[in-house]
């Protein structure tokens, strides 16, 4: 592995959101970094709220900035509710990359998602996809409010020089997930179901739209870890890939599922719920170039993500196994 060009030793790193999936594997990767970690909670500052931000970022001046934060949900959540996801997600980056700006920040990685992509975009899809096309409608609000945060990198980045880089994670999972089946994505959806149903004695499980859709899952550890390489190997304008480059289709990520979790009866397909994008493969060309490349598979993914499910997702019937 070639030396990092911004090392993180010594650092005062900000993880912003680190109450959720994302930012809590973040603060766990990190423990190995030899930085010191700093998290604001909600009443330190409400990142929606640009003074909070700023009175924040003065008060604790750190030199690196991880921004996780970031209001989201599955298909359903992103379709309900579009004006939460484009203004939360709009304030939460302009005030955080404004405000590192102003802080002297020496490094932020903001992290969005392979939605901002058009819903026809080619698969595995390139960086360069990013603009071409129009987006797949149940999430453009949220991906609209993702690709202003790469532009904003861009731009602090030709205006100001300020070493601000942008990662793409494709559709996550792990622990401290989401397993509201209202709002969640269908990878913990599908667990809390399968497993429901087992303990029920249940016959079938309803999964959502025709089943054909493709996916590409990553564990959310092996995201933490890939964003802190490109902290430390990558400075660049251009906004980067982080996938795992295997691809299933619902129907079949169900079928895991069940197996995972030991569900044995059958799949129902609920076709009055949305499909959404019909192919979203992340080309990850450029970070497996840089020296990176994600080791788990999904099966391992399942099996320590339902192993560990416990009471802290709030959801009691977890424990029985
Ligand atoms: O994970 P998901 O909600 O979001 O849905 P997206 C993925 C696919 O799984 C869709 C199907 O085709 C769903 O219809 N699915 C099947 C289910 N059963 C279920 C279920 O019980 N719950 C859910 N939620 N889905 C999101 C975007 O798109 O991807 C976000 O809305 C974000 O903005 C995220 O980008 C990564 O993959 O379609």
């Amino acid at each position: 592995m070639s030396e990092p060009v911004f090392p993180l030793a010594g650092k005062s790193v900000w993880v912003a959101g680190h109450r959720g999936m994302v930012g809590s594997a973040l603060v766990r990767r990190l423990q190995s970094e030899k930085c010191s970690v700093l998290t604001a909670s909600r009443d330190d500052a409400d990142l929606v709220r640009q003074e909070d931000v700023e009175n924040w970022m003065n008060a604790n001046r750190p030199q690196v900035v991880f921004l996780a934060a970031a209001k989201v949900g599955g298909i359903h959540a992103n379709n309900t509710y579009p004006a939460q996801f484009l203004y939360e997600n709009l304030m939460i980056e302009a005030n955080i990359i404004h405000a590192a700006f102003k802080a002297g920040v020496e490094k932020l990685v903001f992290l969005g998602s392979t939605c901002i992509y058009p819903k026809l975009a080619p698969q595995p899809i390139p960086e360069e996809a990013l603009l071409t096309g129009s987006l797949e409608p149940t999430n453009e609000w949220y991906a609209i409010a993702k690709i202003a945060g790469i532009k904003l990198c861009q731009a602090y980045r030709r205006q100001h020089g300020s070493d601000f880089i942008a990662a793409q994670p494709t559709n996550l999972y792990g622990p401290g997930d989401n397993y509201d089946l209202a709002t969640s994505h269908v990878l913990p959806a599908l667990l809390r179901k399968a497993h429901e149903a087992k303990v029920s004695g249940a016959k079938t499980l309803s999964v959502w739209g025709s089943g054909t859709p493709l996916r590409e899952f990553l564990h959310v550890d092996d995201l933490a870890d890939a964003v802190v390489f490109l902290a430390k190997h990558y400075s660049g304008d251009r906004h980067i890939n982080v996938g795992s480059g295997e691809e299933v289709s619902i129907r079949e990520l169900a079928e895991a599922v069940c197996q995972v979790v030991g569900f044995e009866g059958e799949l129902e397909f609920d076709a009055s719920k949305p499909d959404g994008t019909p192919r979203k493969l992340a080309d990850v060309s450029r970070l497996t170039q840089l020296g990176w490349q994600s080791a788990r598979s999904l099966e391992e993914g399942l099996e320590s993500t339902y192993r560990e499910l416990g009471s802290d997702n709030g959801l009691p019937d977890f424990q029985q196994r």
